[in-house]
């Protein structure tokens, strides 16, 4: 397997780092330059930790502890200093040590750990990035049951299926990741509307911090903000807008930028789920025709604001194709768990079953897509097979 390396914690100063050696001649490279307090001679067992330093000749560099975590297989704990742990990498690589980042090297060893399976190894990178715990539970499903499942099972029934019925429930699983992505990966929701309905006052609310300026002037919000904020099972990039009024860009109104509203239509068209945030207390909708035009074809979700207020809006009057919409008080913060439930149920995420087949990388996603495009795929079990046993990406 060779003899490598990789820093597994993060970049930058911190008390401590590990670095991770593996190779089968590792104990070897350890003698070399790693010194036990006590003067004992280093013992490399399964599961011993040993205090030392890391020597380079004569010099001492650094003092750690080495956990040997299986045979060829040590945790390398040095101070977190990036010079440190810069010249304890240099002092491996001048003995023939491969250097990897933290990936590529999980990639390595899960490769090693489990020849045989492709989707193992992805889930276990696919860990080291999902966004949220839901998502990680998810993405853990996938290694025994979920995606594995189902591709064992496909390759076990390869030629009693019909290739048609292999092709109807790849495109499910497409659907499904489809589904899962905004919980696994992360998804953005972009606050529209009117000028001085409240976008910036509800982005703070569930930010939980002045991240936006709030005014009563229209047209405070010129530039977007945005804020990652996590909302039950949602990893959500939330981002607030200028406020959308055509009719006052065309009448001259100063205060509302064209520039600015041409930004906040790019990012509506950009997102996952638009919240169209509207002012309860007014008895006027300003929600114009082209940004009703816009809106057709997205995920919109209207949200009533201001309603500890008088409501003067007769949400009968709303245009078609809005839904159900919420009402909250972004000044108050009330309403917004009920919003955040409704946001998981339009985007289809509400008790989303962590078993459920997801494909959840982009190797993943072309082989279902070569699986579920033509009612009868080419060759079924060979892009099953490699669904299951070739080679992952890194
Ligand atoms: N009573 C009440 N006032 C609110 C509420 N939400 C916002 N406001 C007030 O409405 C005014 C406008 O709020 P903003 O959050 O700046 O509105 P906006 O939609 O971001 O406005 P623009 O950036 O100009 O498009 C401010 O005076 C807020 O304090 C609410 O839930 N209740
Ligand atoms: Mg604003």
């Amino acid at each position: 397997m060779g003899l490598f390396a990789a820093v597994m914690t993060g970049p930058g100063a911190g008390a401590i780092a590990t670095i991770q050696l593996v190779g089968e001649s590792a104990h070897g490279v350890l003698s070399d330059i790693f010194r036990p307090s006590g003067d004992r001679p280093p013992a490399f067992e399964t599961g011993r930790i040993q205090l030392g330093h890391i020597v380079d000749g004569g010099e001492m560099v650094d003092q750690v502890t080495i956990g040997c975590e299986g045979p060829g297989t040590f945790a390398i704990h040095c101070h977190g200093n990036p010079l440190i742990v810069e010249r304890i990498m240099k002092l491996l690589q001048g003995r023939g040590v491969e250097l990897l980042g933290a990936e590529r090297l999980l990639a390595r060893t899960s490769a090693a750990e489990r020849p045989d399976d492709s989707i193992a190894v992805e889930v276990k990178l696919a860990l080291t990035k999902v966004k949220t715990l839901e998502g990680a539970r998810i993405i853990a499903a996938q290694m025994e049951g979920g995606l594995s499942q189902k591709v064992r099972q496909w390759s076990l029934e390869i030629d009693s299926v019909p290739p048609d019925e292999i092709a109807r429930q790849a495109g499910q699983i497409r659907r499904d990741s489809e589904i899962a992505r905004p919980i696994v990966s992360g998804c953005t929701l972009a606050l529209i509307g009117p000028p001085n309905t409240g976008k910036s006052t509800l982005l703070n609310a569930l930010a939980g911090c002045e991240k936006a300026i709030v005014t009563d002037v229209e047209g405070t919000t010129r530039d977007w903000v945005s804020c990652e904020i996590l909302m039950g099972p949602l990893a959500a990039t939330v981002i607030d807008t200028a406020g959308l009024d055509a009719d006052a860009v065309a009448a001259g109104h100063d205060e509302i930028d064209p520039a600015a509203q041409a930004r906040s239509v790019e990012i509506l068209q950009g997102a996952d789920l638009v919240l169209l945030i509207l002012d309860l207390s007014r008895p006027q909708v300003r929600i114009d025709r082209k940004l009703l035009e816009t809106l057709a074809g997205k995920r919109v979700l209207a949200v009533l604001n201001k309603s500890d207020l008088p409501p003067r809006l007769d949400p009968g009057a709303l245009p078609a194709g809005l839904g159900t919409p919420v009402r909250i008080s972004a000044k108050q913060a009330t309403g917004l768990d009920d919003l955040i439930g409704a946001i998981g149920r339009t985007l289809g995420v509400a008790d989303f079953d962590p078993h459920t087949p997801i494909a959840f990388t982009p190797r993943q996603q072309a082989l279902l897509e070569r699986l579920a495009s033509a009612a009868t795929p080419s060759d079924p079990a060979a892009i099953v097979a490699t669904l299951r046993h070739g080679p992952i990406e890194g």
